[in-house]
């Protein structure tokens, strides 16, 4: 992340520590965990700086406001919600994954076991839905506010749907380009789409807050390709997930979809994917049948595609500089990106 994000960075921090704070001691444990997931304890929950994941979500609301014409630090509050909601949604996901890890560090579950993990999920959904509020106290319009709100929960809806395709398409090796852009819309890019959106609305970009959803919508899914790739083929060193993790645990991402309808190759991968377990053997095979057939490239080259769609919608949103230039750098190195 560049040093010239730094002072939003740093705001969010600040925004996301203020409404992260137990109202009373008996609580204190719960907050702590929250504090553990967003990177600012240990699993002793004493003080640390652990990575904390990129904080896309909370930059594109408040760059999308300033690009807009309005004031970010009235976006401070929506832009806290995004990543209390992501971070609820990380931490209800790695539950339903049974993922071990989260960011290189165990996930909340494995330390503090299911029932735990869900509360703090849930109580993290309903700070952010509470953060809103504070938008008035910022001297947002009461209809903005209640915009935004209602904007926040049909997303919420929206992640619960491509979650929903995400766990019921598992192993379907009939699996459709279609049905995976509409999976992927629910489950990445309606939250990314909704970071932009709320940023614009509060900045009042009027008629252009549909350009700026646009564009969050078109990085979203760009953003999500670039996922899947690193879910193959991405250090693990950097990522924190183990190499390979998503030919293991079978998933339908689009390197896979591409590859399952490549001829006498693609029906070798499907009796892979059939198999109730895949074995290193396995993986090994199945990580060469997408190499031959060149499923990398080919969603390096959709993700690029998705990227200049949502540089063409920023341009229609007539976002200002500085800001559009921080936008269109975000969206850019988000498509490069090791993790
Ligand atoms: C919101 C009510 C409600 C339900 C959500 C659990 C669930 C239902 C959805 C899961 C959605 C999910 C985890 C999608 C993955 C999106 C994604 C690519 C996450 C990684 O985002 P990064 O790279 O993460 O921004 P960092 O670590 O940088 O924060």
């Amino acid at each position: 992340m560049t040093v010239d994000l730094t002072i939003y960075l740093t705001a969010i921090e600040d925004e996301l520590r203020a409404i992260v704070s137990a109202p009373e001691d008996t609580v204190a444990t719960l907050y702590n965990i929250m504090a553990y997931h967003l990177g600012w304890l240990d699993q002793d929950l004493n003080p640390a700086e652990a990575y904390s994941g990129k904080r896309l979500r909370p930059l594109l609301c408040l760059l999308s406001c300033k690009a807009a014409g309005g004031d970010w630090h009235q976006a401070l509050p929506a832009a806290a919600a995004l990543e209390l909601v992501h971070s609820f949604s990380l931490i209800h996901d790695d539950i339903e994954d049974n993922s071990p890890t989260r960011r290189g560090r165990p996930a909340v579950w494995t330390v503090w076991g299911l029932a735990h993990g869900i509360n703090v999920g849930d109580s993290m959904l309903v700070l952010a839905r509470l953060a809103l509020s504070r938008l008035r106290d910022l001297g947002v319009e009461l209809g903005t506010v209640l915009t935004a709100a209602v904007a926040l929960d049909a997303t919420l809806l929206q992640l619960c749907q491509g979650q929903y395709l995400d766990i019921a398409g598992e192993g379907d090796v009939d699996t459709t380009e279609e049905s995976y852009l509409k999976m992927i819309g629910g489950k990445t890019a309606a939250l990314i789409a909704a970071s932009t959106q709320l940023g614009a609305l509060i900045g009042r970009a009027g008629d252009k807050t549909d350009s700026y959803r646009q564009f969050g919508w078109h990085l979203g899914l760009a953003f999500q390709m670039v996922d899947d790739i690193l879910g193959i083929w991405g250090d693990p060193a950097t990522t924190g997930k183990p190499a390979a993790s998503d030919i293991k645990s079978r998933k339908m991402t689009l390197p896979v979809i591409f590859a399952l309808q490549a001829g006498h190759e693609g029906k070798k991968l499907a009796d892979l994917y059939r198999r109730e377990h895949l074995s290193n053997e396995d993986v090994a095979q199945a990580m060469a049948i997408l190499e031959s057939v060149g499923a990398r490239q080919y969603v390096q080259q959709q993700a690029a595609q998705y990227e200049r769609n949502a540089l063409a919608a920023l341009d229609a949103a007539g976002a200002r500089p500085p800001a559009e230039e921080h936008l269109r750098n975000l969206a850019t190195s988000l498509t490069s990106r090791q993790k």
